[in-house]
């Protein structure tokens, strides 16, 4: 038996091994949402943007944030055990629990083949504790984590169109705040769907937002075998810097964007004519709303009374972060890679905008900064608390990030072009390294530093000294069985030279 670890994305791996772990997976839930005092737990059945074979499963905690820590241990001995170890595990965690507490869980799978017959599995679990289990089959992973977000927070049980409304209609209202007459800005955009669940929900929301935002739809064959994430959807577009399949470019748009398999990442771009694209990935994302919320602060007289923060990873592309901290002034904070880390950093913060240069990432507010505003109760405030109600504060999510990247383009006036010449990214590169263990490689501050192998930093070290404004990190990963080796520095000879340097350190 593999032996499967709850990982920053939950359980995820071939989809043929995975009845076992989701119906264990079902038994953990109810204990969480029994040792939640009852409150519901979501059940996200998906793998994102990896192939169509693979699928996984991930837990929600009541507030709509993903699973806490420490249960993420309880949840890779609960799947690591064997069979007949299973029942006395469960029993053991059931004694810290009050069974008697009823059990709700919220579920939600994306277009995947294998997602229906996995749910199968995870309800024989749930129903072993007699959960109570609320079924929106389809949906994108932050639809999923606001219905969580709302049935705990705000006793409320969603429907899908609820969803839609809230995100639409906060939109809709900002029109008010927005200039009636553009010189660059369009409305028209080219959407690539991943042929996954994304491309089929937009429509909703198209449907709220229309005329204002004029959506064609692209890659959202969710029937055919094999075509889901195919040469097609974020991840594809950030990693190969090149237009997905599709016949995007049959029409000209001024703008296009991909999602990935469950929507919660978002990239935009726009073609060269070899086909290659620029991108507006996650790092100018977070530097467009960084600099519209600064504004915003600033209007409202609030920018000495509250903590704004900007958060990345190692991969951010060290002219972002220069632009952030220099151009606008506002500070950043690195973590390590996983979006519940850059989370949980943000959640610090009165304002925290983060990040992964992957596209997935959103805005937290906190509790003081929207009582602020609403005691001021002038014009600026409440445009401020109209561009929070658009922020989707669970989790990364690709339609309500694509409201605000249209609001902030509309409240600029600015094309994708002007946009993405705000600074100029270092040359870069991002490799992979195939080791005996990957795991013999611990790193720290944020990824940045190796501590074991001892030494291996300091050799690396020694070679990015070679080279001007250089920066290289490895670190493993977690979703798959190498090492990732990235290497930053004025010109792409330079990259090409040190990541050569760095991989035979590695190896
Ligand atoms: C997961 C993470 C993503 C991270 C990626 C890194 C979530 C929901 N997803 O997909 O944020 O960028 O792993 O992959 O946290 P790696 O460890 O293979 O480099
Ligand atoms: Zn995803």
């Amino acid at each position: 038996m593999e032996l499967l670890q709850y990982g920053t994305a939950g359980f995820r791996t071939k989809a043929s091994v995975l009845p076992y772990v989701f119906y264990r997976v079902g038994l953990l839930a109810s204990l969480r949402s029994k040792s939640k005092g009852g409150q519901s737990i979501g059940l996200m059945i998906t793998a994102s943007h990896n192939p169509e074979q693979d699928n996984g499963i991930k837990l929600i905690d009541p507030s709509g944030e993903m699973l806490e820590q420490s249960w993420e241990v309880v949840a890779t001995q609960l799947v690591q055990s064997n069979n007949d170890q299973v029942r006395d595990y469960v029993e053991s965690k059931l004694k810290e629990v009050d069974k008697s507490v009823p059990s709700t869980v919220m579920i939600g799978y994306d277009t995947r083949p294998s997602s229906k017959p996995l749910l199968e599995a995870a309800l024989d679990g749930l129903h072993v504790f007699g959960t109570n289990v609320i079924n929106y089959t389809l949906v994108t992973t932050p639809m999923l984590h606001f219905f969580v977000f709302n049935h705990n927070v705000n006793k409320q049980v969603y429907e899908e169109k609820e969803y839609f409304e809230h995100y639409g209609y906060a939109y809709q209202s900002y029109k008010k705040y927005l200039p009636s007459e553009y010189k660059s800005y369009s409305n028209e955009i080219a959407f690539d769907g991943a042929n996954g669940v994304g491309g089929l929900k937009i429509k909703n929301l198209q449907n709220v937002v229309k005329p204002d935002l004029n959506i064609e739809v692209f890659n959202q064959d969710v029937s055919t075998q094999g075509k889901l994430n195919f040469q097609c959807g974020a991840d594809f577009v950030k990693t190969r810097k090149t237009v997905p399949s599709g016949d995007m470019l049959r029409s000209s748009h001024s703008k296009y964007l991909s999602v990935d398999g469950d929507a919660d990442r978002i990239i935009y771009w726009y073609p060269n004519s070899d086909n290659s694209v620029n991108l507006l990935d996650g790092d100018r994302i977070a530097v467009l709303l960084a600099m519209y919320i600064n504004e915003l602060l600033v209007k409202c007289n609030l920018k000495d009374s509250v903590q704004m923060k900007v958060i990345q990873t190692a991969y951010t592309n060290g002219n972002c972060t220069k632009y952030i901290k220099d151009n606008l002034g506002i500070d950043v904070i690195f973590t390590s890679t996983g979006v519940k880390y850059l989370h949980h950093e943000a959640l610090k913060y009165d304002i925290g905008v983060y990040f992964e240069a992957n596209g997935h990432g959103t805005v937290l507010f906190s509790q003081k900064l929207k009582t602020l505003l609403a005691q001021e109760n002038t014009e600026v405030s409440k445009q401020f608390l109209n561009f929070i109600e658009m922020t989707n504060e669970t989790v990364g999510d690709s339609f309500s990030i694509m409201l605000l990247i249209e609001t902030v383009l509309q409240a600029k006036d600015l094309t994708l072009a002007q946009w993405y010449a705000l600074y100029h990214d270092l040359a870069n590169k991002l490799s992979t390294a195939t080791v005996s263990n990957r795991n013999l490689i611990k790193t720290i501050n944020a990824d940045t530093e190796i501590v074991e192998p001892v030494g291996m930093q300091d050799t690396i070290n020694k070679s990015v000294a070679k080279y001007k404004n250089a920066r290289s990190f490895v670190r493993p990963s977690g979703t798959e069985d190498i090492v990732r080796v990235y290497v930053e520095a004025e010109t792409n000879e330079d990259v090409k030279a040190l990541t050569e340097e760095v991989q035979q350190i590695v190896n």
